[in-house]
């Protein structure tokens, strides 16, 4: 049985990516939901019936466990969706807290994330659960994901990036997380706007070590010698995810 992963676009592909890495004997099945995107400035409710269209698909291919490799369904729905279903649900936040918790020296940290994400504080609560005495900086950049849909090519981003990240780039936080699962396929871009000692947190490296551990400990490792299968499906336009998705698994 696969592990299947939700997102709603490509940017759940930089979690798809690092868990075949991790454990490539694994098959994976992920959905896009591109035709509903960006769930950042979605409210609530619509976020947790689309999720749960998402993962309906996704036990339809009989996965044996679901990744939400999308910070905003993580801190909306997550909870909500674990209560309905058998397989275990893994989210992405509670991961990248643990690393940037374990990572920041000065005890200051700073998230980028979709609004919902921000508003929900999930992130801040996390941290503080593992380490109160951290302080946690939010920044909500609703311009980046879609910037990042719509051109395949990385290019236009670093103006509004400069511009999204201004507000907090010379504060002292020597730790960021990427709290969005778009933002590592422009890390690179990210580190030119900060400060060069600031450590970048991908939770999805997390992600993969935790998901890992999940499968040991419940015995859910396939038992397959070869390579696993990858199988990706996306609620909209199917040659623009092909065209950005090739792009995000093999560009990193
Ligand atoms: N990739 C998603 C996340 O990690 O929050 C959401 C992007 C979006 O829909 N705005």
């Amino acid at each position: 049985r696969p592990i299947g992963l939700l997102d709603s676009g490509v940017g759940g592909l930089t979690v798809v990516k690092k868990i075949i890495a991790k454990m490539p004997h694994e098959s994976t099945v992920f959905i896009g939901d591109n035709a509903h995107i960006p769930y950042g400035d979605k409210t609530k409710e619509e976020i947790i019936a689309l999720t749960t269209q998402s993962v309906k698909f996704l036990l339809s291919k009989n996965v044996k466990l679901i990744i939400f490799a999308c910070n905003t369904a993580t801190a909306v729905a997550m909870n909500f969706i674990q209560k309905e279903i058998e397989p275990q649900i893994i989210g992405v936040i509670q991961s990248g807290a643990l690393a940037a918790a374990n990572t920041t020296k000065n005890k200051k940290v700073a998230v980028v994330a979709t609004k919902m994400t921000v508003g929900s504080h999930a992130y801040q609560k996390e941290i503080q659960t593992r380490d109160p005495q951290i302080e946690t900086i939010e920044l909500a950049a609703p311009k980046i994901v879609p910037l990042i849909e719509a051109d395949a090519g990385h290019k236009a981003y670093m103006t509004e990036l400069k511009k999204t990240l201004a507000p907090i780039s010379n504060l002292d936080f020597d730790t960021l997380i990427l709290g969005c699962t778009h933002y590592p396929i422009i890390q690179k871009e990210f580190a030119q706007c900060l400060k060069p000692d600031v450590q970048i947190i991908d939770p999805a490296d997390q992600v993969a070590q935790y998901t890992y551990n999940v499968m040991k400990r419940d015995q859910l490792f396939s038992t397959n010698i070869a390579e696993g299968k990858h199988e990706y499906f996306t609620t909209g336009n199917v040659a623009l995810f092909d065209e950005l998705g090739r792009l995000v698994l093999n560009d990193q």
